[in-house]
């Protein structure tokens, strides 16, 4: 199969940053990213709470400050939580939500207590399913998608229920289309309605498209990101330029992109005029700008040190810094659920609806929404949590 990973973007990234850090001789753009990692350090406390930007407008004052943080560039989830974390407020039952992706650990404390299923279409009859097929990547990019949905401390919706289905990606992977259709119905038979997928590159195959399409005509809500741009310049791709495709692109899907600290799309975040909305994902590392916190390998497994925090206590060591588009997916399929939660007979269509007419239209004089409430590279705009429930509530009886 042809699909590439966007783990390998992040990938790209990481390393740019690795290679920033290393050979900077502690002068100029090395200090970036040094700096970041000291004023973490100097301010790191038990509550990660504080420092997830994403989804908390009162995140640690010192931290805010030194990376220069955008008063706005969370997504106004303070009063949607206010209304609902995840259960549907009718009858209290959770919104179930599938992560199909690579690289899981289902114990995470953060996240195990939210897992209702685990499934590898490839990895069939064995026992246990196994969840962490990365080749021994220490980053698990999986569980740092599921830590954006439902993760205590840095997850949109906690009160989901998660549905973890791994898959082989990236470089050499024997993934086919039987195992990504066996994934989807796997999603759907669990009663998934809400589906991320923070993965892409090239065309999904036919009978892949119209199973998407099949679940979008049954009210489930595939979310794909958008991609990370060409993994050699670290730069945003044109969706629309001929031989750029991605699953993203399709009307049947969410298509989203990434926003940083500075309340911005990145660098990084591919666009395209079927993209749908952007999302906080995490400054690009290259531009010296902090990513989005989730988790990592609990204890001493993991990235550790090799993150943009460089954690000396290993309490510390269930979290870290990542960026991409892939992290933006689950910040807005973690909205989706709280949406669904509030009224889950909402079609793809009045969902994408909700989405779109709710969003912040971030980009000050370099964004133009003149034709369409569309601007080229930041679709429809970010993505309001708060908003986006009003009008969830709006839809009710
Ligand atoms: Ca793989
Ligand atoms: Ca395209
Ligand atoms: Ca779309
Ligand atoms: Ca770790």
């Amino acid at each position: 199969m042809n699909l590439k990973h966007i783990k390998n973007y992040s990938i790209a990234i990481t390393l740019a940053i690795s290679l920033t850090a290393c050979g900077g001789g502690g002068s100029g753009s090395s200090n970036s990213s040094s700096s970041i990692s000291n004023v973490v350090n100097s301010v790191l406390g038990n509550d990660f709470f504080q420092f997830a930007w994403h989804i908390n407008k009162d995140i640690n004052a010192t931290y805010k400050t030194n990376n220069n943080i955008n008063n706005e560039a969370h997504i106004s989830l303070e009063e949607a939580w206010a209304v609902t974390k995840g259960k549907q407020i009718n009858n209290s039952q959770p919104i179930k939500v599938a992560i199909i992706d690579e690289g899981f650990q289902a114990n995470h404390p953060n996240i195990k207590d939210k897992i209702i299923s685990t499934y590898n279409p490839q990895d069939l009859p064995n026992t246990p399913t196994n969840l962490d097929d990365s080749e021994g990547d220490d980053f698990y990019h999986g569980l740092a998608v599921a830590g954006i949905v439902a993760g205590d401390e840095v997850g949109v919706a906690p009160n989901v229920e998660l549905i973890l289905i791994n898959i082989d990606l990236g470089e050499g992977s024997t993934l086919t289309t039987q195992n990504l259709l066996d994934s989807f119905e796997y999603a759907k038979n669990q009663g998934a309605k809400v589906i991320n997928c923070s993965w892409g590159g090239s065309q999904l195959s036919q009978v892949v498209q119209d199973k998407i399409e099949e679940l979008k005509d049954d009210g489930i809500i595939v979310v794909f990101s958008s991609g990370n741009g060409d993994k050699n310049t670290g730069l945003a791709l044109d969706l629309d330029q001929a031989g750029n495709n991605d699953p993203s692109e399709l009307t049947t899907v969410i298509g989203v992109g990434a926003t940083s600290v500075l309340n911005d799309v990145t660098s990084y975040s591919n666009y395209g005029s079927a993209i749908d909305v952007i999302a906080p994902g995490g400054g690009s590392l290259n531009d010296g700008l902090l990513g989005i916190l989730s988790l990592d390998q609990s204890g001493n497994a993991g990235r550790n040190s090799n993150s943009q925090l460089s954690y000396t206590n290993e309490n510390l060591n269930n979290y870290t810094l990542t960026s991409g588009t892939s992290f933006a997916a689950p910040t807005t399929s973690g909205l989706v659920a709280l949406i669904l939660s509030v009224n889950p007979n909402l079609t793809f269509d009045q969902v994408r609806n909700i989405l779109i007419s709710t969003t912040d239209k971030i980009g000050g004089s370099n964004a133009d929404y003149t034709t369409g409430n569309f601007d080229t590279k930041r679709a429809y705009g970010k993505i309001n949590a708060k908003k986006a429930i009003e009008a969830a509530q709006a839809t009710l009886p």
